[in-house]
């Protein structure tokens, strides 16, 4: 056994979002999001459950705090549901919903657990999807706006901000196959909303730094500010060049799309020109790309497999199709693929030097309660074991990699699966909404308290 020990301070956390665990849909003013619509829609959903309670967070949430302090968490990753905020996606405040809020960091301030607070995690107000949605660029100033007067009124009790979560996951699932709210299948506006949602991230920075200016030269700025992609690393599945080429567009798609208007200022050549041959082109204005481009504090990366590619003729958009794995999988059907991490890691870093965070990883499995009262998920803690190596291994390589969050705390809605996929540490009974600490739980709980582990 050899003792894996992770540098101090080190941030060891778990990440949750708001439509997954709050529930309380209508309560207190909250607006209707897109999740609420599209959910309510019969078929969407493949258990046909809805986030209406969800894990019911929203009056549990000290119980909640409770059960991550016993964790030892050093970090707490949530989101803010935009139309608790703002019902309508614009003033007037509810301030019942900042409220709900204001207690939760205060809370979680109080326990010293780091409240790192994510803007957007895909729950937009429904009355901004009816003019238009993301697809609509009057939706990034109508985000601006949200994010300033959340900086206004909670910036200085977060010390880490996110933007976005995932925009990739919002604009090829939410506007190109459906899958996901609003549930709209209209490719050609699918690179017009990545490029809103990153207009959005740069104009919520720059109003961030106008809240707050950066300290003295060489002190850190305190709160930070980033934004969350998820990467996943790309093998083609051969050698052949057209299996190479399908395998570099999926990248392209997938990460470079964000990486390099982030970190470049620019979109890939290669991934504008795949969509215009087909009638897809983003609307860019003059000087949109330096916004983008705007410098930020940190980098949260999402990771959980890697995708294999193989060339397909039939697939008119990407060409591209993911071969079936050869390994063994998680049970949302995803290859168990322990470098990812290492690989995201070193993606990023070849666009930034910002300090890095892996702001999700996890997996879910068929978990279930023994007779004994327990939840052995020894299938967890091998990935979670796996996976956290290759994060101290790319510490050693020289990454600044400042912190590690587990998906998730709590077994929650997983978006179209609903509540058939378990990622949690905390297994959810949903019949009575009561956590039960799984054998996952216990091991992270030590892998914080001696701040590495044994592989
Ligand atoms: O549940 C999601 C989360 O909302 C975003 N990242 C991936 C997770 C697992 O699918």
């Amino acid at each position: 056994m050899t003792q894996l020990t992770f540098p101090p301070g080190f941030v060891w956390g778990a990440a949750t979002a708001a439509y997954q665990i709050e529930g309380a849909w209508n309560e207190d003013g909250r607006g209707e999001s897109i999740w609420d619509r599209f959910t309510h829609t019969p078929g969407k959903i493949a258990d046909g459950s809805t986030g209406d309670v969800a894990c019911d967070h929203y009056h549990r949430w000290q119980e909640d705090v409770e059960h991550m302090a016993a964790l030892g968490l050093k970090s707490y990753r949530f989101s803010i549901a935009w139309p608790r905020i703002l019902p309508t996606g614009a003033p007037p405040i509810n301030e019942k919903g900042l409220d709900f809020y204001r207690r939760l960091i205060a809370a979680l301030n109080e326990r010293g657990i780091i409240p790192n607070v994510t803007l957007y995690h895909w729950d937009l107000p429904q009355a901004l999807e009816d003019r238009g949605g993301w697809a609509n660029r009057d939706t990034a100033l109508r985000f601006a706006e949200y994010a300033a007067l959340l900086f206004r009124r909670l910036g200085a009790d977060v010390p880490l901000w996110v933007t976005h979560n995932e925009p990739f996951i919002q604009t090829f699932y939410g506007y190109g196959t459906g899958e996901y709210a609003p549930g709209r299948r209209d490719p050609r506006v699918m690179l017009s909303v990545a490029h809103h949602l990153l207009l959005s991230h740069g104009l919520a920075v720059q109003a961030f730094r106008a809240e707050f200016p950066s300290g003295p030269a060489g002190e850190a700025p305190c709160p930070q500010i980033g934004i969350v992609l998820i990467l996943w690393p790309h093998h083609p599945a051969s050698q052949r060049p057209w299996d190479l080429r399908a395998s570099r567009f999926a990248d392209g798609a997938t990460n470079r799309l964000f990486l390099e208007p982030l970190f470049r200022g620019r979109y890939p050549e290669d991934v504008l020109r795949h969509f215009a041959r087909r009638g897809i082109r983003p609307a860019i204005r003059p000087g949109d790309l330096q916004v983008i481009n705007v410098p930020i504090d940190f980098l949260g990366l999402n990771t959980y497999s890697r995708l294999v590619t193989r060339f397909d003729p039939l697939d008119l958009i990407g060409g591209a199709r993911q071969a079936a794995s050869s390994g063994p999988t998680t049970a949302m059907g995803w290859e168990i693929y322990p470098p990812c991490i290492i690989e995201t890691l070193r993606q990023a870093r070849a666009y930034t030097s910002v300090p890095l965070y892996i702001t999700e990883n996890g997996a879910a499995f068929d978990d279930a309660v023994a007779p004994d009262g327990g939840v052995h998920d020894d299938a967890r803690v091998a990935y979670l074991r796996e996976h956290i190596a290759m994060a101290h291994r790319a510490i050693q390589e020289g990454i600044d990699l400042r912190g590690y969050y587990v998906w998730t705390l709590l077994d929650n809605f997983e978006w179209s699966h609903g509540f058939s996929k378990r990622f949690g540490l905390l297994y959810t009974d949903y019949a009575s909404r009561r956590r039960i600490w799984k054998r996952s739980a216990h091991w992270y709980r030590e892998v914080i308290s001696r701040n590495g582990l044994e592989v």
